[in-house]
C-alpha cells in the first residue's frame, strides 16, 4: 500500500489503496511505519506524502465503522506526522477528503493541484472530523471558513484553499511530484515548521467575539433541523477556542464516539453505499461497451423537457429540442436561459457559462433533426398513444445505435418499445421535476432493453450529477407505486374524519417537507382534470369545480395568503364531510399514530411487492429512490431501512390491525411475511 521514492534527502512516501485510498486499518498501518521509519532515517531531511491513482486519502474506511480496529489510530498517526522534526508535506491531487485533509492538516505545509478539492464531508455521514479536524482547521483558516467547511461538509476547490490558508502553495496538474520536492527543498533552509496545533493566531477572531457560534447556529437552524451532527460539529469547534488543543481533540473524540453509534449515522452511512450500489446492475458485467453520447435529443421544450435539456447543456453536451410549434419552442429556450440566468445571479455560474451552455442549444420545429442525436429522450404529455406516435417517429428518424428514451413517470414502457424496430434501444428515464435540480433519475429497464444501452445511461446519470436506480416495467415504476399506496391512505383518512391537515401534520413531524395535501395544492389539482368532464366523483372533482386548484388559485385543500403561507379552510371541511357522508361514511377521530401507520405500513409493504416481483434489485435501491426523489427523511435512512429498525413485526401487526381499513385489494406481501417470521430484514 505504502511505497517510498528517495530523491536525495527527501524522501516522497506514495500510498495507493484503490479506488479512492480510504485509510483503512492496513493503510494506517503502513503509513504510520512509513512516517517512523522516515523520522529515524538520517539520510532523510524531509517528507512528502502523496498518493497514487484518482486523488489523496478519501478519509477513514467507512465500512469500517463500528467494528473492531487496532493500533494506530488515526488520529496517532497524525500526531506522530505533526511532532516529526523533519518537515512532512502533503501533495494532494483529486480529493483530499475527511480523515484524508485530516492527514494533510497535521503535516507542516500543504502543496495542491490547480484542481483538486480539499473538504471535511463527515457530516454528511452523521459525523463530525474525528482525527483532529474540528481543532486544526480553524486554526488554519480561521473561524467563518471552519465552521461553514465542517458544519456543510462542501470541499473547497484548491484556488480558495490557497486563498484561506489551507494550501500554501498550488502546483500544476501534472508537476506535482517535481513541485513539490522543489518546495521541500526550500523549506529545508527554514529553521522552524509550523506545527497546526500549536497555531492560534486565526483563532482570535473567535477568541474576541465568542457570541459568532451562537449567531452560526441561528443562521443554520433552518437547513439543519432533525440532524444532530452540525451542532455536534459546532460544539467541537467551540472547543477549539475555549480548551487547549489536548482538551479540545479529547472532547471532538467523545462527540465522534457518540455520534459514530448513533441511528442517524448509521442511516446515512447507509445510504452512502446504497447510493453507490445502486449504481450496480447484477447481470450486467462492468465491461459491458457504451455507446458514446456526443449529442442528446429532446422531444417536447415543456418544463421536463427544458430541464432535462439543462443537465447535458450544464457539462458541455450539445441538444436539440424539439417542439411542434414557435410560441412553445420559443418559450422553453427563454425558460432554459431564465434559469441559467437566476443561477449566475446568485454567483454559482459566470456570464460566460451562461453563454456557453445555451450555444450549445440547438432548437428545432423538425423531428428529423434529431436523426443525428446518439440519445433522444421524449417528455411529451404523458398520455400512451401520444407516446406511441412519438416513438414511431423517432424509430423511423433516429440513427442507428442510437437510444430512445421515454421520461415516463408511470406507463408501460413495453408497450411504447413494441412500437419500434428497435426494442432494444428503448430505455425508461425518469426524471423528477425540476428536473436540473432533482438527484434521482429511476432508469426503467424493459423487458427488452439492450445492456449496453443500460450501462450507457448508467453511465450518463453519473456524469449529469444523478443517482440512478434501475426500476423494471410496472404501474409508476419504484416511487409512484409507492407514492400510489400512501395517497389512497391520505384519501380514505379524510373520509374517515382525519382532516387534511392533520394527515399533512403527521408527516411534516415525521421529517417530510411536506403532506400528501400539501403536495397536491403545490402541483395544481387540476393537473388532468377538466370541467367538461367532471362528475363530482371525487373530492377533487369538487374542489376543482369550485376552482379550489392550489396554490395557483390562492386555494386547493388549503387557503393562502398573498405569501402563499396555508390556513386550514373551513369550505373544504365542509366539501369532505359533505362527499364522506354521501359515501356513507361517519366521521370518527383518528390519532395520529393511526395516521402514521396508515400513511406509511402500506408503503414499506408495497415496497415489499416490489423486491418480490423484481422491479427494484435491492431494498435500498427503494430506500435511495424515496431520499432522493420524494422528500423521505434522510436521517431515518429511508422506508425500507426505517422499516428494518422499526422492526418487520410491528410493521406487519400494524398493517393486520388495519387490515379492514386498507381498502378491498389489500393483500399483505409474502415476502414481507416471510422476512417477518425468519427475523429477517430488508437491508
Ligand atoms: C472520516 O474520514 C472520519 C474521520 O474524520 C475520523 C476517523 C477517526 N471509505 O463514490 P465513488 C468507495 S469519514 C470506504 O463511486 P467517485 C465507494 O463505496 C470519511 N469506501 O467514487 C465505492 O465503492 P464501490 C470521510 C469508500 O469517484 C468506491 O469507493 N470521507 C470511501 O464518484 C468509489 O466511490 C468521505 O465521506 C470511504 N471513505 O467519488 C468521502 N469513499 O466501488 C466519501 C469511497 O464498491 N467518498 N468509497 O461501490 C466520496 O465522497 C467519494 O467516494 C469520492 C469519489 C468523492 C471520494
Amino acid at each position: 500500500m505504502i511505497r517510498t521514492d528517495r530523491h536525495g534527502d527527501v524522501l516522497v512516501v506514495i500510498a495507493d489503496n484503490p479506488p479512492v485510498n480510504a485509510l483503512s486499518e492496513a493503510m494506517r498501518h503502513a503509513l504510520g511505519k512509513a512516517v517512523t521509519a522516515a523520522v529515524a532515517d538520517p539520510a532523510v531531511r524531509a517528507v512528502i506524502i502523496r498518493c497514487d491513482g484518482r486523488g489523496f486519502f478519501a478519509g477513514a474506511d467507512i465500512a469500517s465503522f463500528g467494528k473492531p480496529s487496532s493500533p494506530p489510530s488515526l488520529p496517532a498517526v497524525i500526531d506522530a506526522i505533526e511532532a516529526s522534526e523533519k518537515p512532512v508535506l502533503a501533495a494532494i491531487h483529486g480529493n483530499a477528503l475527511g480523515g484524508g485533509l485530516e492527514v494533510a492538516l497535521g503535516c507542516h505545509y500543504r502543496i495542491a493541484t490547480t484542481s483538486a478539492k480539499l473538504g471535511l464531508p463527515e457530516v454528511k455521514l452523521g459525523l463530525l472530523p474525528g482525527a483532529g479536524g474540528t481543532q486544526r482547521l480553524p486554526r488554519l483558516v480561521g473561524m467563518p471558513e471552519a465552521l461553514s467547511m465542517i458544519t456543510t461538509g462542501e470541499a473547497v476547490p484548491a484556488r480558495r484553499a490557497l486563498e484561506i490558508g489551507l494550501v500554501d502553495r498550488l502546483a500544476g496538474d501534472d508537476s506535482l511530484e517535481p513541485e513539490a520536492i522543489a518546495f521541500a527543498r526550500e523549506i529545508l533552509l527554514l529553521k522552524e515548521h509550523p506545527r497546526t496545533s500549536k497555531r492560534t493566531e486565526r483563532l482570535a477572531e473567535a477568541v474576541r467575539d465568542p457570541a459568532l457560534f451562537d449567531r452560526f447556529r441561528h443562521e443554520i437552524a433552518g437547513k439543519v433541523k432533525g440532524f444532530a451532527a452540525p451542532e455536534a460539529c459546532i460544539q467541537a469547534i467551540e472547543a477549539a477556542v475555549k480548551l487547549p488543543f489536548a482538551e479540545g481533540v479529547a472532547k471532538e473524540r467523545a462527540l465522534f464516539a457518540s455520534l459514530v453509534k448513533s441511528e442517524q449515522s448509521r442511516a446515512l452511512r447507509h445510504i452512502f453505499f446504497a447510493e453507490r450500489a445502486a449504481a450496480k446492475i447484477e447481470d450486467i458485467p462492468r465491461d459491458t461497451s457504451r455507446i458514446p453520447i456526443a449529442r442528446v435529443g429532446i422531444v417536447g421544450a415543456g418544463t421536463m423537457g427544458g430541464g432535462i435539456a439543462m443537465n447535458f447543456l450544464s457539462i458541455g453536451i450539445p441538444v436539440t429540442i424539439v417542439e411542434r410549434d414557435q410560441a412553445p419552442l420559443d418559450r422553453g429556450i427563454a425558460t432554459i436561459r431564465r434559469n441559467y440566468e437566476r443561477t449566475a445571479s446568485r454567483g454559482r455560474l459566470t456570464q460566460n457559462d451562461v453563454e456557453r451552455a445555451m450555444a450549445l442549444l440547438r432548437p428545432s420545429l423538425a423531428i428529423e433533426d434529431l436523426a443525428d442525436c446518439d440519445l433522444v429522450i421524449e417528455a411529451v404529455f404523458e398520455n400512451m398513444a401520444v407516446k406511441k406516435e412519438v416513438f414511431r417517429k423517432l424509430d423511423a428518424i433516429a440513427k442507428p445505435g442510437a437510444i430512445l428514451a421515454s421520461n415516463t413517470s408511470r406507463l408501460d414502457l413495453n408497450a411504447m418499445a413494441a412500437e419500434t424496430e428497435r426494442p432494444e434501444a428503448v430505455i425508461g428515464l425518469h426524471f423528477f421535476s425540476p428536473a436540473n435540480v432533482m438527484r434521482l433519475l429511476e432508469v426503467v429497464r424493459g423487458a427488452k432493453t439492450g445492456p449496453s444501452q443500460l450501462a450507457t445511461v448508467m453511465d450518463v446519470a453519473k456524469r449529469i450529477g444523478k443517482v440512478a436506480v434501475v426500476s423494471g416495467v410496472c404501474p409508476g415504476f419504484i416511487g409512484n407505486r409507492m407514492l400510489a399506496q400512501r395517497s389512497k391512505q391520505a384519501q380514505m383518512l379524510i373520509l374517515e374524519g382525519a382532516k387534511p391537515w392533520d394527515v399533512d401534520r403527521v408527516l411534516t413531524n415525521f421529517g417530510f417537507p411536506m403532506g400528501p395535501f400539501q403536495m397536491s395544492d403545490l402541483a395544481g389539482l387540476d393537473l388532468g382534470w377538466r370541467r367538461e368532464s367532471s362528475k363530482g366523483e371525487s373530492i377533487r372533482d369538487l374542489l376543482c369545480e369550485r376552482d379550489r386548484r392550489g396554490q395557483k388559485t390562492s386555494k386547493g385543500y388549503y387557503d393562502y395568503d398573498e405569501s402563499r403561507r396555508p390556513s386550514p379552510s373551513s369550505e373544504v371541511e365542509e366539501i369532505i364531510a359533505g362527499y364522506a357522508a354521501s359515501r356513507g361514511y361517519r366521521p370518527r377521530s383518528v390519532d395520529e399514530q393511526e395516521i402514521l401507520e396508515r400513511l406509511l405500513y402500506p408503503m414499506i409493504n408495497e415496497g415489499a411487492r416490489i423486491l418480490e416481483e423484481g422491479i427494484a434489485q435491492r431494498a435500498s435501491d427503494i430506500d435511495v429512490v424515496w431520499i432522493n426523489g420524494y422528500g423521505w427523511p434522510t436521517v431515518t435512512g429511508g422506508p425500507m431501512f426505517w422499516a428494518d429498525g422499526l422492526g418487520l413485526g410491528t410493521i406487519v401487526a400494524g398493517l393486520k390491525s388495519h387490515q379492514a381499513r386498507l381498502g378491498a385489494d389489500f393483500m399483505l406481501s409474502p415476502l414481507l411475511l416471510r422476512k417477518t417470521s425468519e427475523g429477517g430484514r430488508f437491508n
